[in-house]
């Protein structure tokens, strides 16, 4: 068993006096390409990450959760009433909250339980930490009750906990990476279909590594940026006559611009409109084996969140310039955005002087130093033990 999975276990017998039944573990993710386009019924291609948070769980009588976490050290409990109002669950205990909201929400019948939670996947670090927590407890919770729930039918139910329980309205792609992907494969996800193709994302045979790099840099306003960016697609697909601005298509492109009056509606919907075709783009050259030509296309995601999505911060553009001078064949801020974490595809010979070259530019700019790792495409949910 993994470290993490002991510390659940050791907090488990700690809080309730008795092993677990059971432990799911779950990943956080970097996505390789693909940004803001989920909730445009659009394509992604995240990875999961090698760091993962795991519930140790059993269950209990009656409609009760009762839930520690090794981050905050407190343990949370909660019945049926305060499930059924999203709301009145808050904090962390939030996320576990509304996965059983949504479950009992969809008719299910949702077994009582208790849960100790650890994790390895770093929290504000845009690695999807929250969607990591959900996949644990939610897996848990549908082996413990023999829940019919495949796991293609889990992200959309996760999803609904963290947009109608916690309030945040993202997309799918965090829980569909924490659930869906496999070890050494990208998950080329249509977020309309919810259909998924597993990409085999062999770096080391290619010679590359895979560097995240943490920025460090604290998110500012990053939540009431996410549903502006959000209102700004939706009524850019409204004024074009389109369910979703994944129904324009890059020949589409000048046209549905050439319809827009506002210029920055127009360079929401150029970003999310380029940046569906180079999931696409990466997608076939990763499906020719072509892997170390995708390093233009991580670039040119980059250079359109930051010029046309405006999502970026000096932090993070000076991650990926840095890098780039250093010789990355690509570089780019990956999830939500306003902070979090920067890849670069490097070869694997230069992994350490890319990340040095990165570390000296923030000293030079007085940031704080940022933290660097090269990372490997890990396995979705699943059950430990
Ligand atoms: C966050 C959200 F949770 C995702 O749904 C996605 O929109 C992403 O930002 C941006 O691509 O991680």
């Amino acid at each position: 068993m993994t470290d993490v999975a002991d510390r659940a276990t050791a907090g488990f017998r700690q809080e309730f006096g008795e092993p677990p039944a059971g432990h799911w573990a779950a990943p956080g993710r970097v996505n390789l390409i693909g940004e803001h386009t989920d909730y445009n019924d659009g394509f992604v291609l995240p990875f999961a990450l090698p760091l993962r948070t795991v519930a140790a769980a059993d269950r209990q009588e009656g409609a009760r959760w009762t839930v520690w976490s090794e981050l905050s050290g407190e343990t949370i409990s909660f019945g049926a009433d305060e499930v059924d109002e999203p709301g009145r669950v808050t904090g962390w205990g939030a996320y576990v909250a509304g996965v059983v909201w949504a479950l009992r929400d969809a008719g299910h019948d949702v077994p009582g339980a208790r849960f100790a939670i650890a994790s390895d996947v770093p929290l504000g670090a845009g690695l999807s930490s929250s969607a990591a927590l959900e996949a644990a407890v939610l897996t848990a919770l549908v082996d413990l009750g023999g829940l019919d729930l495949p796991a293609d039918r889990q992200p959309r139910l996760a999803q609904r906990a963290e947009n109608h329980y916690v309030g945040a309205p993202t997309g799918i792609m965090d829980q569909s990476a924490s659930i869906r992907c496999r070890d050494g494969h990208a998950l080329f996800l249509d977020c309309r279909t919810e259909g998924v193709e597993h990409i085999p994302f062999d770096l080391r045979a290619a010679g590359l590594a895979m560097l995240v790099i943490d920025s460090h840099a604290p998110h500012r306003h990053a939540d009431g940026e996410y549903a502006a960016r959000r209102k700004s697609c939706e009524a850019g697909a409204e004024l074009l006559g389109v369910p979703a601005l994944r129904d324009v298509t890059i020949d589409q492109l000048d046209a549905a611009l050439a319809r827009l009056d506002d210029p920055e509606t127009r360079r929401r919907v150029r970003h999310v409109v380029t940046e569906d075709q180079r999931v696409l783009d990466t997608v076939a050259l990763l499906r020719a084996g072509r892997v170390r030509e995708i390093g233009p296309l991580l670039t040119a995601s980059h250079v359109s969140m930051r010029d046309d999505f405006e999502i970026t911060v000096p932090e993070i553009d000076t991650a990926v310039e840095a890098a780039l001078a250093a010789g990355a064949l690509g570089a780019r801020m990956t999830g939500g955005g306003f902070g979090g974490c920067v890849l670069a595809l490097v070869e694997a010979a230069a992994a350490d002087s890319v990340a040095a070259a990165v570390t000296a530019a923030y000293a030079e700019r007085g940031f704080t130093a940022p933290g660097t790792v090269t990372v490997l495409p890990a396995p979705g949910a699943t059950r430990l033990d």
